[in-house]
């Protein structure tokens, strides 16, 4: 498998996360060099397998010894440095690091003192209380880690990978065996195709009459690291960080069958089955059959197989068991959302934030070209330190969008910001120029540990506040690492309904927030509206756009609910009223 960009940016983000146990430190210069290497690599549109040394450093934020290292994984496949840290801070170890309130410095001196290698050996360190006495730890930050391990589902084999991780790689998997001559078609099924937040293992099946040559091919690939089984159609593998990836090689035929059983859920497909036994059939991985004559009723598409059982194709997202066969059986499925019905983006930030990566000029030159209708521009706000804008700033680029709305008739550009809710439900700025802007969001950004009721009470003096639109990535997870603010879901629904605050479904794929599971809570309410926004940082991540779309149909959502899928002048009417 020729070398990718998107297997660059992974080693080297590996190399990034080992050096910060290395140094003891998240900031130490190599790490921040690493992290700005493979943040340069991700946004390269051109192929690093095919640079040179100086080509590579003539790149922003690629320095020599980067440079170096990405020639050495190009032309031999792997990168010393890497090879060394990996024995030296295996993946069992390096997970630790996962845990809120367990930096690398902790887990550095947890392992020193106490002989902790992973989560079970912590487990049991902080049930003996033994954490607490480390240098710089407490009682307190000894139960910060209890809880995180328990919220967090990090013991034995519950062991899962979060979809941001799991995801680039099996895509890039897929498409390297799709490319193979032996083979017709391939796809990633089980909990990725589901679009589960966090994944088992990966499993591919690709379409082949040939199954042994496509299988050495994928065993000799770059990211196999240990092969535990092989066969002449299924195999399986374990990468360096120790996640699985299961492939079947299947007849063409077959393919409609072996997809449909290798996506599951395995209770979706336990209901399936008892339909087609309910007609005097079998089904399995090969086929839709007469259980008497063995005769194929259906076994090349999913959707002929759904069309034999008398019901609509069911979306992959929705496979879960939980009601969507009979929804599908009396045509009751939501309408789902697609890519293509999204017609505005509502949470875009430029380099006028800390974060922002492309500039003002950039971001709106690309949502034009994309074809947006409309876009909000949201920077931060002036209570995030590092990263807000003042109120001087926030009159200066309001000059900007004036100027980029005579350059770009055909977009409407509204002019937002994303707002921080402080602890106490607390708004930046001051009325007058919160109700200035079109266009607020207003997110968690600080403060995630407190008790429930005040986060409930925090969100719901945010949504009551006439100048918010939409909260922002309500539940301020991060998928594996950050459980969450927790909150009364059921009152924070009710005010939204209430007022007419939107609730965001943010697209970054390490956050997919509001959560699939709170979007099915909510899918019977009609009376709640949701934006899809992708939380650009950089022109690339408008492609984040398919991660929420994915999310939302996870979670049921139907799109007449969804207001950046409405026609422009819809979506202003409503955006103004909910202002008032
Ligand atoms: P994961 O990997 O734990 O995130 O979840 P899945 O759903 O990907 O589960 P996995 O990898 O064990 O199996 C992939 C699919 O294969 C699963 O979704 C449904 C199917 N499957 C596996 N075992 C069974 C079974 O015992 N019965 C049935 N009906 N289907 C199964
Ligand atoms: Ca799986
Ligand atoms: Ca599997
Ligand atoms: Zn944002």
């Amino acid at each position: 498998m020729a070398t990718t960009n998107a297997g660059v940016a992974r080693i080297l983000q590996e190399l990034a996360d080992l050096m910060k146990l290395e140094e003891g430190s998240p900031q130490s210069f190599r790490v921040r060099a690493y992290e700005k290497a493979v943040a340069a690599v991700r946004e390269l549109t051109t192929d690093v397998a095919e640079m040179s040394q100086s080509q590579l450093v003539a790149v922003g934020g690629i320095g020599a010894s980067t440079a170096k290292k990405i020639l050495e994984f190009v032309n031999t496949g792997s990168i010393e440095r890497v090879e060394k840290l990996r024995e030296k801070y295996p993946p069992e170890f390096v997970e630790l690091t996962r845990i809120p309130g367990v930096g690398p410095k902790t887990a550095v001196l947890m392992r020193a003192h106490l002989g902790v290698e992973n989560v079970e050996h912590l487990k049991a360190a902080v049930a003996a209380n033994k954490v607490r006495e480390l240098p710089g730890m407490g009682a307190k930050s000894e139960d910060k880690i209890a809880r995180a391990i328990e919220r967090l589902g990090l013991h034995g084999k519950d062991r899962r990978t979060p979809i941001q991780q799991a995801m680039p790689l099996a895509r890039e998997l897929v498409a390297s065996i799709e490319a193979l001559p032996e083979v017709r078609r391939a796809t990633y099924c089980g909990s990725l195709r589901r679009f589960r937040d966090t994944i088992g293992d990966i499993d591919i099946v690709a379409a082949s009459t040939e199954p042994e040559p496509v299988m050495e091919a994928f065993l000799a690939l770059p990211v196999v690291s240990e092969v535990i089984g092989r066969g002449d159609t299924k195999s399986s593998v374990l990468t360096a960080a120790g996640l699985q990836i299961d492939l079947r090689v299947v007849a063409p035929s077959e393919f409609g069958a072996a997809t449909l059983y290798f996506t599951g859920s395995k209770q979706h497909n336990i209901e399936l089955r008892q339909r087609a036994i309910d007609r005097g059939w079998t089904l399995n991985e090969y086929a839709l059959a007469d259980a008497e004559t063995d005769e194929v009723i259906s076994s090349r598409t999913e959707k002929s197989i759904y069309e034999a059982l008398g019901l609509r194709y069911i979306a992959a997202e929705l496979r879960e068991g939980t009601g969507e066969i009979e929804a599908a059986a009396t045509k009751a499925l939501p309408r789902l959302v697609e890519v293509g019905d999204i017609k505005g983006d509502l949470h875009v930030h430029s380099t006028w934030s800390g974060d922002g990566r492309s500039s003002l000029d950039e971001m709106v030159a690309t949502a034009a070209a994309r074809g947006l209708e409309y876009i909000a521009i949201t920077e931060h706000a002036e209570n995030l330190a590092i990263n807000g804008l003042s109120r001087d700033e926030v009159a200066a680029e309001a000059k900007e969008l004036d100027r980029l709305r005579d350059a770009h008739p055909e977009l409407t550009i509204l002019h937002g910001s994303e707002l921080n809710i402080g602890p106490d439900g607390g708004l930046d700025y001051d009325n007058d120029l919160l109700m200035a802007f079109d266009w607020c969001v207003a997110s968690v950004h600080s403060h995630f540990d407190l008790p429930q009721a005040q986060q409930t009470d925090r969100l719901l003096a945010a949504i009551a506040h006439p100048a918010v639109n939409v909260i922002g990535h309500p539940t301020g997870r991060m998928i594996g690492r950050r459980p969450g603010i927790e909150f009364d879901l059921d009152a924070v629904l009710d005010a939204a309904a209430d007022t007419g605050t939107a609730l965001e479904i943010n697209c970054h794929l390490d956050r997919l927030d509001l959560p699939a599971e709170m979007l099915r809570h909510a899918r019977e309410r009609r009376d709640l509206t949701f934006v899809i926004s992708t939380d650009s940082h950089h022109i690339r991540e408008y492609d984040h756009l398919q991660w929420g779309v994915a999310n939302s149909r996870r979670g049921w959502v139907d799109r007449r609910q969804v207001a950046n899928t409405w026609p422009r002048d819809r979506f202003l009417e409503w955006a103004r009223l909910t202002r008032a």
